[in-house]
């Protein structure tokens, strides 16, 4: 028997520091909301975590690590992160999809973990050592109307917050994509059956400019702009918002329409030079292989959690910084603090960072996974703790059981179904 064959004990061999693995089990907790969270053990003792949360379709990860994963895993050495990442890729047949790459992307952020606790140094230092004091992040302001959200805004900055996402209502639709009650915590999934938004176009195309007149008018220059189209634009309409909001010079502008058909940023692209970012439903790097070699965007927003984990986003990383792409990975309260950590590891070690998403947790989800990150000035720091630097509180974990619950979708005025 080889090393090779599952379960078996590995051979001993005069090079090999086998760590095998002995146990790996699946947290469901929802302190306010789901996430699920893969829990690895090792022959030593070790154990790491990896985030497998998928807003909205949390079970099917749950099945398909508890099914079809987790019984590969039992006698593999921990310690091999990019093989264990091939075999669980090319070894479904399936690639690829946000279920399988949230999955594998559990394992592998699990493992280095492991890898980085067995090192005894944070993971930023396994990864390269730091590039940067810190990882500057993006808060989020939003409001009902144009002037809530600017006050909105302005608290932020007084946080020392040096980035900003802005988000208002849109007059004549009751509700819209990422405006809250709760101006701290934004989550846009609900229990019971999907809540029903509606979309206007032209309403919405009207007071964006508007609402980044008005913030200008406020901050002055001192602090980035950010806007979320959440994929709701055609590749024309989005050339002309970005074209309209070009005075107001915003860092980025997000998902300006769907991305399934990369070359439909070439549209956008040729009509506006305001920055452009898009990647955080993306599982691979075959979902922005043809954006980043054109240079059609400037930032990439694929995350630890929904594109396969560190080993997988480090690929595209790398491919981006060739094209001079940086990265704005996806953080929104969805994505737990284990992804929040790997994330702010990664961003800290590569050489094209470029801003990261912060929506903070609740204090209930805080206190579920401990953690040793920490903001200042601006920024986030991962902490000096070996490994991630977060646990789980399972005791904790099983006072809040898994609640079903969806994502909104978006319909226009006639009825016909949108994107969200
Ligand atoms: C963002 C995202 C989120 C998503 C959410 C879906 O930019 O942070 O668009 O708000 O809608 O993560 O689960
Ligand atoms: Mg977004």
């Amino acid at each position: 028997m080889t090393d090779r064959s599952l379960g078996a004990a590995a051979v001993a061999r005069p090079w090999s520091h086998a760590n095998p693995i002995v146990d790996a089990q699946v947290i469901v907790t929802c302190p306010g909301r789901n996430f699920v969270t893969l829990k690895i053990t090792t022959a030593d003792g070790t154990h790491g975590l990896g985030d497998a949360t998928l807003n909205g379709r949390e079970m099917a990860v749950v099945a398909y690590l508890t099914e079809h994963i987790i019984p590969t895993l039992i006698g593999r050495d921990a310690q091999k992160i990019e093989d264990t990442w091939q075999y669980l890729y090319r070894g479904a047949y399936w690639r690829g999809g946000p279920v399988g790459m949230t999955a594998i992307a559990a394992v592998d952020v699990a493992l280095w973990d492991i890898k980085a606790k067995m090192a005894g140094m944070p993971l930023y230092q396994l990864l390269g050592g730091a590039c940067r004091d810190g990882v500057t992040v993006y808060g989020h302001a939003n409001g009902d109307t144009i002037e809530e959200t600017v006050q909105e805004a302005l608290k932020y900055r007084d946080m020392g917050y040096r980035a900003i996402r802005l988000q208002c209502g849109v007059p004549g639709l009751p509700s819209t994509y990422g405006v809250s009650r709760d101006k701290l915590f934004y989550e846009p999934a609900q229990t019971g059956l999907p809540v029903e938004n509606q979309w206007s176009t032209p309403d919405y195309m009207r007071t964006v400019p508007q609402l980044f007149a008005a913030a200008r008018e406020a901050f002055g220059w001192d602090v980035e702009l950010l806007h979320d189209v959440h994929h709701r634009l055609t590749p024309i309409e989005a050339g002309r918002l970005g074209k309209d909001l070009e005075p107001y010079r915003p860092f980025w502008l997000e998902d300006a329409t769907p991305a399934e058909d990369q070359a439909a940023f070439r549209t956008i692209r040729q009509h506006t030079t305001t920055p452009l970012a898009v990647g955080e439903i993306f599982s691979s790097i075959w979902s922005c292989k043809t954006l980043i070699e054109e240079g059609l965007i400037d930032y990439i927003r694929a995350t630890v959690v929904h594109a396969g984990g560190i080993s997988h986003l480090r690929r595209i990383a790398l491919l981006a910084d060739l094209h001079q792409v940086r990265t704005g990975c996806h953080g929104a309260t969805d994505l737990s603090p284990v992804t929040m950590a790997a994330a702010l590891h990664f961003g800290l070690s590569i050489p094209n960072f470029g801003i990261q998403e912060y929506m903070r947790h609740t204090d209930e989800t805080d206190a579920v996974f401990p953690h040793a990150y920490g903001f200042q000035d601006g920024m986030l720091h991962p902490g000096e703790a070996a490994g991630l630097g977060v646990d789980i509180d399972e005791t904790l974990a099983e006072r809040y059981p898994y609640r079903r619950a969806y994502l909104p979708i978006n319909r226009l005025r006639d009825g016909a179904m949108f994107n969200w």
